[in-house]
């Protein structure tokens, strides 16, 4: 197939080709200054690129919404192709996520500690100079850890946020035979091809500096520590054009205390840490099944058997991932390579599919006969991230931080390798599919059709497994667990998963092609079509004995909590900011109206827009303000139902009637939900995970009120700078909001 032009038409003429050079090439300069902190968003105003109600002027030669004016490209974008080099597709193996090493928690030094840590240490002069507490977590009781000493930490994971680099120490958890026959005790570079050129340190920015993307295995009842240092250039400026040096960490969709949430506005700086104790408990631990007795609710024991946790059964969690959620620079940062996986583990879903307890669903993952490892088995359960980069004439990672609608790369990577290839046995597979994108929706069919069942949605197994030949599309951010059965075919043959989604620019998807269409190779985006290679190399070692069980995990039953209240969040362009908190609050074209009142409303972490009460359940209704986009909306911290969607309940979708935290809204859609607030508390966020769309600015801050201590309502907003986090009062809460 011939090397497409994604960004512009092929029938572009040069002269088109040329302004698109230009225009990428201006405005790249002013997202270098702008990601460097050399002009301020005033400056951008003042410059004509943005209004003060946050939306950009139509400047020719800048502005991607800027009609050309050689008008022979619908396409209002324009960075050129992304050179290849010698790289073909399908010609590298597909690597396994790197698993991160499980340590006891008294390898720590300093040892964790409730409250932040606040011992004091020279800031470098880059940064401000002074002294500065060596923990960015704010400090003092709101911000401590929740139930630290009900829930204390078992296990210690350490990472730190650098510059790319070669990996020595990479842990892929299974055998060469089982990660395509890469010998991870290779250096594992950090590129996407063999055949492209190494990542710098200042464009590829990951957890611990390498790649494969990190794996985290963690099991219910067994509370992590995570410390993340932040090892990033002190000068802002030392970022490769795009991205930022202060980072948050969200553990995507942890059921955890806000302080460990990685909320958007507890940013933490070079050379701090931040410890992130994720408490990995089954949601209402605190009111259904608190004596822990129904061994439905339980965790794998290294021995074999199950310990029992208390909460409810029915909200096992399985597929997470953790990104950077730092606030306005989220886009950036996490296409810049900060996500990772999070793969829960629980009697039902334990990562063993021999152990037969009667709990143990016993879905496609290896034998713990085989691995001696009674949980975790990855040999047949494997990890996937999709996402499109884009990179410069040197192979360098690239980023157009203007394209507001969303920014779109034109090559695809799984496990951020350019069209890889991965063998696979004669049996089935479970795969956890991630859409690790900034901007771009995926949907996936197999290349000769044939089914595939779906078995969770956002992590959350469904009720009943659902075959398809067909994904639905999957938006940013959401997982979909599918199994494949690769019996039915014979060894030596090949199937491809194909990427059905057609995109002409970041809104949504402009169009759902057909298989054929696909494959046919006419499609001006060069992420449709093949974008994995499955080769069938082998029967399996042993007989496939995993299984697929009808029903899998019933949805909780919330019919005798009463609704104590309703809200509504419609989501729009036109955004209006009016706090102007220069900290706090960014500016449009996007926000979030709330409850049908006052205006849509760009980001500020400073506002409360929602309060709801402790222990109580609500319904949300997400609406799509219309203007022909999709946003996948995520609401953090507890799982929810999907009840209606455009008023319908009959309209949701068998794969949908599980447990969701993000939302396709659809062009026009509208979606009701139910959310209970429970077990925990303090500040979280709700926004599109279109992740340019919630940079500008389409995220709000809901808390939760407990009336009383230790959360205060409403809460002070915190303000992180090296020398220590200060707090202020919010700027500015809704009148609907408690
Ligand atoms: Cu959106």
């Amino acid at each position: 197939m011939p090397d497409k032009n994604f960004f512009l038409s092929p029938k572009a003429s040069k002269a088109r080709l040329r302004e698109a050079e230009q225009a990428r090439k201006n405005r790249q300069e002013i997202i270098k200054a702008r990601s460097q902190g050399q002009i301020s968003r005033r400056d951008l105003i003042k410059m004509g690129i943005f209004t003060s109600a946050g939306l950009m002027l139509p400047i020719s030669g800048l502005s991607p919404f800027a009609r050309s004016a050689y008008a022979d490209s619908n396409i209002p974008t324009g960075l050129p192709p992304s050179p290849l080099f010698t790289a073909t597709a399908f010609s590298q193996p597909m690597p396994r996520f790197d698993v991160f090493p499980r340590n006891p928690v008294s390898v720590l030094n300093p040892a964790p500690t409730a409250q932040a840590n606040t011992t004091q240490q020279p800031v470098d002069p880059a940064l401000g100079g002074g002294m500065g507490p060596i923990e960015g977590r704010p400090p003092g009781p709101i911000w401590a850890h929740q139930q630290f000493t009900q829930l204390p930490p078992v296990i210690a994971i350490q990472a730190s946020m650098e510059g790319a680099k070669i990996n020595n120490v990479y842990n892929p958890g299974v055998p060469s035979n089982q990660n395509s026959g890469i010998n991870a005790a290779n250096p594992f570079h950090p590129t996407f091809h063999p055949n492209l050129p190494d990542q710098t340190a200042l464009k590829l920015w990951t957890y611990n500096g390498t790649i494969p993307p990190k794996l985290m295995q963690v099991r219910y009842g067994e509370p992590v520590l995570f410390r993340l240092s932040n090892k990033l250039p002190v000068q802002q400026n030392q970022n490769g054009g795009f991205g930022i040096h202060t980072i948050s960490t969200h553990e995507h969709n942890g059921h955890h205390g806000a302080e460990n949430d990685g909320f958007t506005g507890a940013y933490f700086f070079p050379n701090q840490f931040y410890d992130y104790h994720y408490p990995i408990v089954l949601a209402g631990r605190n009111s259904i099944n608190t004596d822990a007795t129904d061994i439905n609710a339980s965790s794998p024991t290294d021995a074999g058997g199950l310990t029992k946790v208390p909460g409810d059964w029915h909200e096992t969690m399985s597929t997470h991932w953790f990104h950077d959620h730092m606030f306005s620079f989220t886009s950036q940062n996490v296409y810049k390579g900060m996500a990772g996986m999070f793969n829960i583990y629980s009697g039902k879903d334990r990562g063993a599919e021999d152990i037969i307890d009667g709990v143990n669903l016993r879905l496609p993952s290896g034998r713990a006969s085989v691995s001696g490892k009674s949980w975790g088995n990855l040999d047949y359960d494997v990890n996937l991230m999709l996402a499109d980069k884009a990179w410069d004439g040197n192979g360098q990672l690239a980023m157009d931080i203007f394209e507001f609608d969303g920014f779109l790369g034109d090559r695809m990577t799984v496990n951020l390798a350019y069209k890889p290839y991965m063998e696979v046995e004669r049996r089935k597979y479970r795969f956890r599919i991630l859409n690790g994108a900034v901007s771009r929706f995926f949907k996936i069919a197999l290349s000769d059709s044939s089914p595939m069942i779906q078995i969770a949605n956002d992590g959350n197994l469904l009720p009943h497994p659902v075959v398809l030949t067909k994904l639905d599309e999957q938006g940013i951010a959401e997982r979909y667990d599918i199994v494949i059965d690769f019996s039915r075919y014979s060894i030596n043959q090949k199937v491809w998963m194909v990427n059905l989604a057609e995109h002409q620019d970041g809104k949504r998807v402009d169009k759902d092609l057909s298989v054929s269409e696909a494959l046919s190779g006419n499609s001006d985006d060069p992420c449709v079509g093949k974008f994995l290679e499955f080769r069938i190399v082998r029967d399996p070692a042993q007989p496939d004995i995993s299984q697929v069980p009808d029903p899998l995990i019933p949805n909780p039953d919330l019919s005798a909590i009463p609704v104590a209240r309703e809200r509504t969040f419609e989501f729009n362009d036109g955004a209006n900011q009016t706090t102007h908190d220069p900290i706090t609050s960014f500016f449009g074209p996007w926000g979030i109206k709330t409850n049908d009142q006052g205006d849509t409303l760009a980001a500020d972490f400073g506002r409360i827009s929602a309060a709801p009460r402790f222990g109580t359940r609500e319904i949300w209704t997400l609406k799509n303000g219309g203007g022909g986009w999709d946003h996948p909306i995520h609401i953090h911290f507890e799982e929810c139902q999907t009840l209606a969607r455009n008023g319908s309940a009959s309209a949701v979708p068998a794969w949908e009637k599980g447990r969701k935290d993000v939302w396709r809204l659809r062009p026009d859609g509208e979606v009701k939900i139910t959310l209970q607030f429970r077990d925990f508390g303090g500040m979280f966020m709700e926004h599109c995970h279109n992740t340019v769309h919630e940079d500008n600015a389409m995220l709000l801050r809901w808390e939760i009120d407990d009336l009383g201590t230790p959360f205060l309502q409403p809460l002070p907003t915190p303000i992180p700078k090296p020398q220590g986090v200060t707090f202020m009062p919010p700027d500015d809460i809704l009148p609907s909001a408690f």
